[in-house]
């Protein structure tokens, strides 16, 4: 039987083919840095309520498609301790804005910003994995650069992917355009994702649905959940 979410531009999956074998939620960088009081981007001056909005609705999207034993995988981005894989121009772009010129790497309230281990780069608690569940640890924005991500989706057979997390127009973006390359075919979830500047989030959704889907389509989380009813 086929099955399709109300989605834009576009009913999806375009094949209709939406199973809990086939179809994972990835949840992006849910992390303190991220939407944390304290955090990288509370620290860089903005509007962290705005980070914080995807909370809610991904509650519920998870709870519901953990229940229907759809996969749910999560990715935190972060730099070793010792700083070998953060590249210069990365660290020295994000000191020039915020707070006295404090960028990845260095001391914030929240410990040391996007270094893994610090109380920062841990996801929130209200959105921790479930003992089990996939967490990918991941230097860049994309998600796929350095991490076996691929090799653990192309494993479990999964060819559809439902993206969440933050920002939308950052690490969200990255990771939708890299799976579209790579034959996955995607649906970002637009309430279930923020960006540090309302605008940003507009234009990402809309750059989707350029071409047809030029990376797939986006849809509310509500659509989902009548997906699965
Ligand atoms: C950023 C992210 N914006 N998770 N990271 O630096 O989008």
């Amino acid at each position: 039987m086929e099955r399709f979410i109300d989605a834009n531009p576009y009913a999806w999956p375009y094949n209709g083919d939406l199973r809990p074998e086939n179809t994972a939620l990835i949840v992006i960088d849910m992390q303190t840095d991220f939407c944390g009081v304290g955090g990288y981007v509370d620290q860089m001056g903005y509007d962290i309520s705005l980070t914080r909005a995807p909370i809610a609705p991904l509650q519920t999207l998870m709870a519901a498609m953990r229940s229907a034993g759809y996969v749910v995988m999560h990715t935190r981005e972060g730099h070793r301790p010792d700083l070998s894989d953060l590249p210069a121009n990365k660290r020295w772009r994000s000191r020039q804005i915020g707070t006295d010129g404090v960028g990845i790497g260095d001391d914030g309230p929240c410990g040391r910003i996007l270094v893994r281990g610090e109380p920062g780069w841990e996801l929130i608690p209200e959105l921790a994995p479930l003992p089990g569940e996939v967490v990918i640890d991941k230097p860049g924005k994309g998600s796929f650069y350095a991490t076996d991500l691929e090799l653990l989706l192309r494993t479990r057979g999964i060819s559809n992917l439902l993206l969440a997390g933050i920002t939308t127009d950052v690490c969200v973006h990255t990771t939708m355009r890299d799976a579209n390359d790579r034959g996955f075919e995607c649906l970002l979830l637009s309430d279930c994702t923020a960006a540090t500047d309302r605008g940003n989030h507009e234009a990402a959704l809309k750059m989707i649905t350029m071409q047809g889907g030029v990376f797939g389509a986006h849809a509310r989380s509500t659509a989902v959940l009548e997906a699965l009813t």
